[in-house]
């Protein structure tokens, strides 16, 4: 039989206050597993705020700052300069946000906190819109997308704009480490947040995180839809290691339509809509492949 990689440890318990089929608490459930006890998160304003529950009750088994929604960067890099103070190397700290909170808002402090280098790994927790506050458009939402201030009545007022590439934005940085991961890969998310672990200096994590309530989908399609989203190309899994991009999953890529028909925020689409999101898709994927042969052989020249 095949070994499990996936520490049974639980650091989270059940009865958090997300909704049914929420993805980030699956996102939360194996980073912790991944990462393990000595571990400090803090958190902006974002559901994850909210879903560990009211004091006294937490559903974590962690310790957990709750910051102002543009700080999380700024506060991560405080409680590592805090630890550093004390002389305690054996804590790994986590900015843990979502995309509004990463992308939008706190993109300042996280950049901030990169560019200096610090010893943290920041994740963003993408469910591609400003949740919490009851579904709007974040700069991580998709090309197509319906939200709450993307309407799509007689406006047509979708959003029209590309979804901002945290990843190419981190890479930009210089840092040594940065990768995607998706809530349907547990494996593949625990071994690559476990060599990230590992790495001194800025780490970036982006989680594919699927929200139902968000996305008008059934509750019980998140794993389902997260596994379409790698399959059709909309979300790749890849690390990229000082520069080098290595794909961690290259499926034949499979059509876009089934994975945006399964939700609503996506229903409005003429087909002309459809096919500029599948040429899109293509190309990101073409790009991928070319980065990882180029970047590999970029590394080869300059090592030698
Ligand atoms: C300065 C500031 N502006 C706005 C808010 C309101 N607010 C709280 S959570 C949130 C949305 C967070 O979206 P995201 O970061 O994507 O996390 P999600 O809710 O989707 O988990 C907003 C706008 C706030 N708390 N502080
Ligand atoms: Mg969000």
């Amino acid at each position: 039989m095949a070994k499990l990689t996936i520490p049974e440890e639980e650091l989270m318990y059940p009865g958090h206050v997300g909704c049914l089929g929420c993805g980030a608490t699956l996102a939360m459930r194996y980073m912790l597993k991944a990462l393990g006890q000595r571990t400090i998160i803090s958190v902006p304003a974002c559901c994850w705020a909210v879903m560990p529950g009211v004091f006294p009750l937490t559903c974590l088994k962690i310790p957990m700052l709750y910051t102002a929604f543009e700080t999380t960067g700024a506060s991560i890099s405080g409680i590592r300069a805090a630890l550093d103070a004390k002389g305690i190397d054996d804590i790994t700290v986590v900015g843990w946000a979502g995309d509004g909170g990463t992308a939008d808002i706190g993109i300042q402090a996280l950049s901030g906190a990169v560019e200096r280098g610090t010893d943290v790994m920041y994740v963003m927790y993408d469910n591609e819109a400003y949740m919490n506050t009851g579904v709007q458009r974040s700069s991580a939402t998709p090309t197509g997308a319906w939200t709450t201030t993307t309407p799509v009545g007689s406006t047509k007022d979708w959003k029209k704009m590309p979804k901002k590439d945290m990843v190419e934005i981190m890479v930009a940085h210089k840092i040594p480490y940065t990768a995607t991961m998706s809530i349907a890969y547990p494996e593949d998310m625990i071994k690559k947040l476990q060599k990230a672990q590992k790495i001194k200096g800025p780490k970036f994590i982006h989680i594919y995180a699927p929200c139902p309530t968000g996305w008008r989908m059934a509750p019980d399609k998140t794993v389902e839809i997260a596994k379409m989203a790698t399959a059709c190309g909309v979300f790749p899994l890849y690390e990229v290691e000082n520069g080098v991009y290595t794909i961690t999953r290259k499926p034949e890529l499979k059509p876009v339509m089934p994975y945006l028909a399964l939700q609503g925020r996506f229903r409005h689409l003429p087909q002309e809509e459809l096919d500029g999101i599948q040429n899109e898709i293509d190309k990101k994927w073409n790009r991928l492949l070319k980065l990882e042969e180029f970047t590999k052989e970029l590394d080869e020249m300059e090592g030698d």
